[in-house]
C-alpha cells in the first residue's frame, strides 16, 4: 500500500522520490531503459507516468515497458480520465482544488469512477494545488484554471487545508513541468506547517540546491521530471541528498 507508506514516511520524517516519465518525451527505449536502471541503482521511490497531454499513444507501452524491467511502483500521474493503464500500481486521484473548473474538480473523476472502482489500481485522492504567476502553460491552458501566484502563500495555505478537511489523502504542490519557477520556498514550509497530510512539491526543480530547499522547507517527496530528462546523473545526485537526509 502507496499510502501507507507515504503516511508512515511523513511521521518519520523520512523523504521519497518520484521519478516523473512523460510518455510523450521520451522516444528510444534505450533512454528509458537507461533512466529505469539507474533510478532502481539509486533507491528512487516511485515513478510517476503521465502528463497533461499525452499526446503520443504510449502510456500503456510505457507502463508496461517500467514494470517489466523494474521492481519500482509505478504510479499514474493523469492528464485526464482517458489516462488509466490498469497495469500500474496506482493512480494519483487528482482534484484540481487551485482551480475553479468542475471539469476538473469532480468532473472527469465520476466518468472515471467505475472504470477505477474495478482496477486494481490504489487510489490515492491527491488535492491538487498549481502554482506559478503564468496562466501561459500547457497545464494552465488544458485544466482552464489559474495557478495560485507564488507571492499568495497564505492562498495555497487555505486551499491545502480545504484539501486536508474534504479528505484528501495528499496534497501536491505543482509549480508544472519544466516551470522556470518552482515552488517557492515559504510555501512549501507554510503549508507543511498548516496539513498533517504527506506533501508531494514538483515542477522546475533542476538544481541540487533547489531538491535541498525543497525538501528542508518539508516536502515529503519530490518528483522530478525535465532535469532528469535532460541529464540522467541527476538521478543519482538528488538520491544521494535524498540518503543523506533519511540517514
Ligand atoms: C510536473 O511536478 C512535475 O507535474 C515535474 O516537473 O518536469 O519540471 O521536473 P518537472
Amino acid at each position: 500500500m502507496i499510502l501507507k507508506t507515504l503516511v508512515k514516511n511523513k511521521e518519520n520524517n523520512k523523504k521519497s522520490l518520484s521519478i516523473l516519465i512523460d510518455p510523450d518525451k521520451i522516444y528510444d527505449t534505450k533512454s528509458l531503459a537507461k533512466l529505469v536502471d539507474l533510478s532502481s541503482d539509486n533507491g528512487v521511490d516511485y515513478f510517476m507516468i503521465g502528463g497533461s497531454l499525452i499526446i503520443s499513444d504510449n502510456l500503456s507501452e510505457t507502463v508496461k515497458f517500467v514494470k517489466n524491467r523494474s521492481e519500482i511502483p509505478v504510479i499514474l500521474f493523469p492528464g485526464s480520465n482517458l489516462h488509466i493503464d490498469k497495469s500500474a500500481d496506482a493512480i494519483l486521484f487528482l482534484s484540481l482544488i487551485s482551480g475553479r473548473n468542475p471539469e476538473f474538480l469532480i468532473g472527469q473523476h465520476v466518468i472515471a469512477a467505475p472504470v477505477l472502482k474495478i482496477s486494481n489500481l490504489e487510489i490515492l485522492s491527491t488535492g491538487y494545488i498549481l502554482v506559478g504567476n503564468n496562466a501561459n502553460t500547457t497545464v494552465a491552458h488544458i485544466s482552464q484554471t489559474f495557478p495560485i501566484p507564488t507571492r499568495k502563500p497564505e492562498i495555497a495555505v487555505c486551499t491545502a487545508i480545504a484539501g486536508e478537511m474534504l479528505g484528501m489523502k495528499l496534497i501536491y504542490l505543482d509549480a508544472g513541468s519544466g516551470a522556470s519557477e518552482e515552488v517557492p520556498q515559504g510555501m512549501i514550509e507554510q503549508v507543511r506547517k498548516s496539513i498533517e497530510l504527506p506533501l508531494i512539491v514538483g515542477g522546475g526543480i533542476n538544481t541540487l540546491e533547489k531538491v535541498n530547499t525543497a525538501y528542508k522547507a518539508g516536502a515529503d517527496m519530490l518528483v522530478l521530471g525535465t532535469a532528469v530528462e535532460d541529464q540522467l546523473k541527476f538521478i543519482g545526485e538528488v538520491a544521494g541528498i535524498k540518503d543523506q537526509m533519511n540517514r
